[in-house]
């Protein structure tokens, strides 16, 4: 009986044992179970972002020109420009761990660089709009502001007459007000960028690439030029740079700086009065000796003798098309933001005569007049790729019609 007694004892312990090491082996199972789980579902989430991330730019061969993974520069403050920056970038879908220093930055720049534009705008706009809902009265205050901030009287008629329309139907709060009017301005400006196809403006890999840079001068055109070498070498482009503007004599030095500087190297003729179709004819042929992918040439910009300007882009050209059938160019006009409507006015001489595809935005940085970029998309009808809102390496980007208007209303 007492073994009997003992053996049940025992076969208890046993069967507790077991039932004990079943539950952990149970256990384990399904946590690796969740575990395979969680895995799954995490790759299928990073695969939807991924489609997501690409889906605008899905007729694009290349990501849009950006500084990767620069990690130069230092995290400043957590500071009121910090949470701005982030929330712009939070509202174009990017994730926390997404965000880098260098965007923060970057938006800084531009919301502080657009201070100016938006004082005489934004600021009496909120104040005179408050948390009242829009009238007829507050619109005709609404137009005369957005005049003033050189809009444009196209772009200005447009805004107007959708608030409005929608005024009409319905009571429009203050805060909904200035949320319409953003939309509205980013429908302006993305307009002539949907219209051309590309979202971005990127080298294409496997062709070579010719972005001419044209413009009055002082505009910015050797300085930009130098700003999107650095971009683009930055981007992983094999880069170069033709120094078409032969008429300064100081024009070759000042790019040869910024060439060091990125690390590009530039193609020049020295003698004075060279021809530039001739320079971009060799710079043509180091590119295709080099296998590169973007080459950018310099071009000059006096305006007091428009006609012959027109001739000598014309010549270069031909140049390319003669040499590189299959290249793939870009006319871009640079225009200076704090020349405001007589910017304008070039942008339209210009785009008549040069056959223009795109346009850069200028000296952003303390200008008063950055309301220009909403004139040039709907009255030159310009695609705006890149803006500059500084004299530094780094300060020009992509242009972003989100990013733009929410530092052009920046609320401070
Ligand atoms: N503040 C500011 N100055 C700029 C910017 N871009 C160019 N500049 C300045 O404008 C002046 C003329 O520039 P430059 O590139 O020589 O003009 P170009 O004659 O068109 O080639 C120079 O002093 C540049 O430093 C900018 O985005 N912001
Ligand atoms: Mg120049």
């Amino acid at each position: 009986m007492t073994d009997l007694d003992n053996s049940r004892e025992w076969a208890s312990q046993a069967f507790a044992i077991l039932k004990k090491q079943q539950a952990e082996q149970k256990e384990a199972e399904q946590k690796e179970a969740e575990q395979k789980e969680a895995e799954q579902k995490e790759a299928e989430q990073k695969e939807a972002e991924q489609k997501e991330e690409y889906s605008d730019t899905s007729n694009l061969k290349n990501k849009p020109l950006s500084f990767n993974n620069d990690n130069e520069v230092e995290l400043g403050e957590f500071d009121d420009d910090f949470t701005w920056s982030a929330m712009v970038l939070a509202a174009q879908g990017k994730k926390i761990n997404q965000i880098s220093i260098d965007e923060i930055d970057w938006l800084t720049k531009l919301r502080r660089g657009l201070e100016e534009t938006r004082k005489g705008f934004v600021t009496e706009l909120l104040d005179k709009l408050g948390d009242d809902p829009l009238t007829p009265e507050s619109l005709d205050d609404l137009e005369t502001l957005l005049i003033r901030a050189d809009v444009g009287i196209d772009s200005t008629d447009k805004v107007i007459a959708s608030l409005r329309k929608k005024l009409n139907e319905e009571v429009v709060g203050g805060e909904e007000g200035i949320k319409f009017l953003k939309e509205e301005l980013r429908l302006i400006i993305d307009k002539p960028i949907k219209n051309s196809g590309k979202k971005f403006l990127a080298p294409e890999k496997g062709k070579l690439n010719v972005w001419l840079l044209v413009g009055v001068n002082g505009v910015g055109k050797t300085t930009t030029l130098g700003k999107l070498a650095y971009l683009s070498s930055r981007s992983n482009y094999k880069t170069l740079i033709a120094a078409a503007d032969t008429f300064r004599a100081a024009a070759v030095e000042q790019l040869k700086v910024w060439g060091e500087r990125s690390n590009v190297d530039v193609i020049s003729n020295q003698s004075p009065n060279a021809d530039p179709a001739a320079v971009v004819f060799d710079a043509i042929n180091s590119a295709k000796k080099r296998n590169c992918d973007l080459l950018l040439v310099d071009t000059a910009g006096r305006l007091q003798t428009k006609n012959n300007l027109m001739d000598e882009l014309s010549k270069i050209k031909r140049i390319i098309d003669k040499k590189v059938p299959d290249a793939i160019v870009e006319s871009l006009l640079v225009l200076d933001a704090s020349q405001g409507q007589n910017g304008l006015k070039q942008a339209k001489s210009f785009a008549k005569s040069a056959n223009l595809s795109g346009a850069i935005i200028t000296k952003l940085d303390g200008s008063s007049r950055g309301g220009v970029s909403l004139a040039v998309s709907a009255e030159v009808n310009l695609p705006i790729r890149f803006i500059g809102a500084g004299e530094g390496i780094k300060d020009l980007r992509p242009f972003n019609s989100f990013e733009f208007v929410e530092a052009l209303l920046a609320e401070r």
